[in-house]
């Protein structure tokens, strides 16, 4: 399997650009020990099977995902830090192929196959239901991150900022640009414990109308078509509550793009965004 791996130069860019994120998460002070997580669709780099799976076990998943049966990802692994994915993706990361109907999954990796501290990110089950809806609903985003953006955690630490209405004049009031590439704005999952399924299945509603989902006292999760594109959709939502944190710290309301700013931002970008 080695050898496919390397013979395999999109899925060996994939994985590059999946360390070089990891590492911007890292600097940007997101990524405290093993916080946050990225999954990335893969199936459409693999032909065949990878290799002979039946001598290793099935992992169990909490629940079935039958619309990725036999499907390949890369994701993070549990425990694993970001730093590190930095510096050797294929030591803090796997490729797992869903098994079973969508009960189950395998792990090809060149690193310690089945070893039990060697098994994907925790907050598996969020990954794989969003992965289910993107194949449900025919649409070609192939990336999902999971970060600990500090300034949208700290935003919604605000006793003010509690509905995603308030969250989302914030975003798009304080940068021009979070109109032009957010255009659907954010969604809010009130905090729920992280790793659950009923955590999944909140973020996976949120997902029918935004691409960005804010975790109320924890992250944020991000779709996107590639794994820069679905960086940049946080940074730029990250960068909005940043600018209204320094306002706040100067000592002044900001006062945000005005409705007519925002309307003639609308007009002027939807059209290239579609
Ligand atoms: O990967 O971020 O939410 C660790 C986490 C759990
Ligand atoms: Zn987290």
């Amino acid at each position: 399997m080695k050898k496919r791996l390397k013979q395999n130069k999109k899925l060996e860019e994939i994985i590059l650009q999946v360390a070089e994120v990891a590492q911007y998460l890292w600097q940007k002070g997101w990524a405290e020990r093993n916080a946050g997580n990225i999954s990335v669709n893969i199936d459409h780099l693999i032909e065949g099977d990878l290799d002979d799976i039946s001598q290793y076990p099935d992992f169990e998943l909490p629940e079935p995902y039958p619309e990725l049966n036999n499907k390949y990802f890369f994701v993070t692994g549990t425990g694993k830090r970001m730093r590190d994915l930095a510096r050797s993706p294929l030591k803090n990361a796997l490729i797992i192929k869903v098994t079973n109907g969508g009960c189950s999954y395998h792990i090809f990796s060149r690193h310690k196959r089945n070893v039990p501290d060697f098994r994907p990110t925790s907050e598996l089950p969020t990954h794989l239901s969003i992965h289910q809806k993107i194949a449900l609903r025919g649409s070609s985003e192939k990336v999902v991150i999971h970060t600990h953006a500090n300034e949208l955690v700290a935003l919604t630490h605000s006793p003010d900022v509690k509905s995603k209405e308030i969250v989302n004049n914030i975003i798009w009031g304080m940068h021009p640009e979070a109109m032009v590439f957010i255009p659907k704005g954010v969604g809010f999952v009130p905090y729920i414990i992280p790793g659950s399924v009923d955590i999944a299945k909140e973020t996976l509603k949120e997902f029918n109308d935004h691409d960005v989902i804010l975790w109320e006292k924890h992250g944020v999760f991000a779709i996107g078509e590639s794994v820069f594109d679905t960086f940049d959709s946080i940074d730029i939502v990250s960068k909005s509550a940043k600018i209204w944190f320094m306002c706040k710290q100067a000592g002044f309301e900001p006062e945000g793009l005005t409705d007519k700013q925002l309307d003639e931002l609308k007009e002027t970008y939807t059209s290239l965004n579609k």
